[in-house]
């Protein structure tokens, strides 16, 4: 078998890259690992910035994202018992859609089948061979037979735990990392949104997030520690520790129940490897960086990484110029230390670390009340929230 560009993974990275390429007339092959329903029940992100909506509508695949994405002008923070609305419309112009990454990547993978480009699933012992050669080949199995793609690029598209970022030899990355002692109990619940808006709660009992997926469907967050046991947790727990940290001072908060239908522990993490190239590899994604989830980033910031690949991809087939491609390391990275700041400052901001020095818990609250009381940090709050433009 032989592509232009050999793609290494069908999350959102992956999609949106090889679509972005079909349309400039570059070819591709999506290998992935897992099979379709495994891939389209991943529950995770849910918030796209401006900039990945603008990019489905750019690809004429928003038509779902129109009828059932929900976009949201502002979100709250509450502290003390109180709530605070960062109007984003107002202090930045812009806006963020609610809708499920799940829904992102089977829009993506509806649209990729039903036009018969190829996209492979349950492609086993993925290998990546001669990336530092201008005849890079990807060797893997697909419903038992043992196959070879050659290819012009490979794009490393698999995730952090992919093959990708682990094929670069010892000694060319170089890697950036901080573990936080927290984690995040997530559920989606039967239950109607309990706001209109998202709410990021910092409270004595450590953070609880409401979001949402639909007007039916409530996606609720925990703080909970690094190494919790999802077994300790049953629903009525759950819904109890809920109650307590979305309360608010004068009652104006009432948390809507339903049955829990999903249920899961996601630990925190900042990771960034720097570049993000080896010869004819290009990480993109959660291959290259992955970011704590407070900030609602790490969806977008994929999608801003293939973004860039395809132009520089664009560019070298039309013109037979590597400046795109030379450049598409630092261009991208620009952006994701960016979005790494963003997304370390919010959680900082929003957790309760076990033991709160009191100090720190008297810095922590000052930010709260400066983001919330002052016209020029909840612009930057909220214009970073929102995204930045892709340069
Ligand atoms: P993905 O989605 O992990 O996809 C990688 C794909 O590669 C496949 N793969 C392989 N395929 C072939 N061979 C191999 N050897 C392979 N190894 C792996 C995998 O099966 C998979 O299909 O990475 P990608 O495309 O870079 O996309 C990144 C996003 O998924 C991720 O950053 C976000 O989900 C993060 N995130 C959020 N991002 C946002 O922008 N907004 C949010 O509100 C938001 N909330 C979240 C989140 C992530 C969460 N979790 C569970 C980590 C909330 C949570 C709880
Ligand atoms: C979500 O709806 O899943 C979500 C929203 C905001 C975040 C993280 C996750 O910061």
């Amino acid at each position: 078998m032989r592509t232009q560009v050999g793609i290494v993974g069908a999350g959102p990275a992956g999609l949106f890259l090889a679509e972005l390429l079909r349309r400039e007339g570059i070819e591709s092959v999506i290998l992935e690992a897992r099979d379709r329903e495994y891939v389209q029940q991943r529950v995770r992100a849910g918030v796209l910035e401006q900039g990945t909506v603008d990019c489905m509508a750019r690809l004429g695949l928003d038509g779902r994202l129109r009828r059932e994405g929900l976009v949201h002008e502002g979100f709250e923070i509450l502290y003390e018992g109180v709530r605070h609305r960062i109007d984003m419309r107002a202090l930045c112009g812009r806006a963020i859609t609610v809708y499920g990454q799940q829904k992102v990547v089977e829009d993506l993978i509806d649209h990729r089948l039903s036009i018969g480009a190829p996209l492979l699933f349950e492609a086993a012992d993925v290998a990546l061979h001669g990336l530092d050669t201008d005849a890079p080949s990807i060797t893997f199995t697909h419903e038992g037979r043992a196959q070879e793609l050659r290819c012009d690029f490979v794009a490393g598209c698999d995730g952090f735990h992919g093959i990708s970022r682990r094929s670069i030899p010892d000694g060319v990355l170089t890697t950036y990392e901080r573990v936080y002692p927290y984690a995040w109990l997530g559920i989606l619940a039967h239950a109607a949104p309990s706001n209109d808006e998202l709410i990021y709660a910092r409270t004595e009992r450590g953070l609880a997030l409401h979001s949402m997926r639909s007007p039916e469907i409530s996606r609720l967050y925990l703080q909970v520690a690094p190494d919790e046991d999802l077994e300790a947790w049953p629903d009525e727990r759950i819904w109890a520790e809920l109650r307590a940290r979305l309360q608010t001072a004068d009652g104006d908060f009432t948390l809507n129940e339903g049955e829990i239908f999903e249920k899961g522990i996601t630990p925190m993490r900042s990771f960034v490897a720097e570049p993000m190239r080896y010869g004819r590899l290009f990480l993109a994604g959660d291959a290259a960086h992955i970011v704590p989830p407070t900030g609602a980033k790490g969806l977008n910031v994929a999608v801003s990484d293939v973004q860039n690949l395809s132009e520089a991809l664009a560019e070298y087939y039309g013109s037979g110029s590597t400046a795109g491609l030379d450049g598409y390391s630092e261009r991208c990275l620009r952006r994701v230390w960016r979005v790494q700041h963003f997304s370390w400052f919010m959680t900082q901001m929003l957790h309760r670390p076990a033991d709160q020095d009191p100090f720190e818990e008297r810095l922590q609250r000052s930010q709260l009340d400066y983001v919330t009381s002052s016209h020029a940090a909840a612009v930057s709050l909220a214009e970073n929230y929102a995204g930045l433009p892709r340069d």
